[in-house]
């Protein structure tokens, strides 16, 4: 899955791909080197961003989402937590509703199982403008976040999105330290129990800088794609990645030494 932010403020990339034709060619540019799915992002979720309105971000979303899925045969995801967007993004076609709220937005479950569309439920603690705060998991973050996915899960198939429609993702980041990150990512494998395919977003971020000492957003390229190798390894079946050639020849190589 290739990240294409069209927010103007994204950390990451923060400004670069805001013209259409940035936006055309780094579309262009992911899919040649191997992406199966672009996801779409009008809304920067890190840590203290500020929000964006509904019309804003339907303005961002829209005109590329209709634009990527007439021009190539990608399946396009869409990042947002806010049942509008998902509702015009399905009238559009869009493949999967990737949501960093898990579905837990006023009307969200509804929508996608009406429409029978795939979702990413990820964990998050907090919301993005304070969940760095100081995030606490008095039963241990595996256990917690575990527990969570399982029960949203549950909850969504309860109200008729079919199993096959969804995947889990333990959010990287979403209000945890580098050692909660890191107890994730150590039992990572375990997810597979809940029988449910497993996404893994840890490019680029905080914690990958962390690890080796606070490197800047922009020299975070190799261990990112190192922690994503690691990650296929310990099951994860959908990388949400910045850098898409970087990670495709790593999982080429990995997977055919394996
Ligand atoms: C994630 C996401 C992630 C899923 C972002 C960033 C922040 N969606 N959207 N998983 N992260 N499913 O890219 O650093 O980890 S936005």
């Amino acid at each position: 899955m290739g990240i294409l932010n069209v927010t103007p403020d994204s950390f990451s990339d923060g400004g670069r791909f805001v013209s259409k034709d940035a936006v055309r060619r780094q579309v262009d540019a992911m899919v040649a080197a191997g992406a199966d799915m672009i996801d779409i992002g009008g809304e920067s979720t890190r840590p203290g961003a500020p929000e964006v309105s509904l019309q804003e971000e339907l303005d961002r979303v829209l005109p590329v989402m209709e634009w990527v899925k007439s021009h190539c045969d990608a399946y396009v995801s869409v990042d947002t937590y806010k049942p509008q967007v998902m509702k015009e993004s399905i009238a559009l076609s869009v493949d999967m509703i990737n949501d960093i709220n898990a579905l837990e937005s006023d009307g969200a479950v509804e929508l996608v199982a009406d429409s029978g569309v795939a979702v990413c439920l990820m964990h998050k603690k907090g919301t993005p403008k304070n969940m760095q705060a100081n995030p606490v998991y008095e039963n241990g973050v595996f256990n917690e976040v575990f527990k969570y996915l399982a029960a949203r899960a549950d909850a969504c198939v309860q109200q008729g999105v079919k199993p096959e429609a969804i995947t889990l993702d333990p959010g990287f980041g979403f209000g945890k330290t580098l050692t909660h990150n890191i107890e994730l990512f150590e039992r990572l494998e375990m997810f597979s129990e809940l029988q449910y395919p497993l996404l893994v977003g840890v490019s680029r971020k905080r914690m990958i800088g962390e690890l080796l000492g606070d490197v800047p957003v922009d020299e975070r390229v190799i261990g990112s794609v190192a922690a994503a190798s690691l990650a296929a390894l310990k099951g994860a079946k959908i990388l949400r990645v910045h850098d898409v050639a970087e990670t495709v020849q790593a999982l080429k190589v990995t997977m055919a030494l394996l």
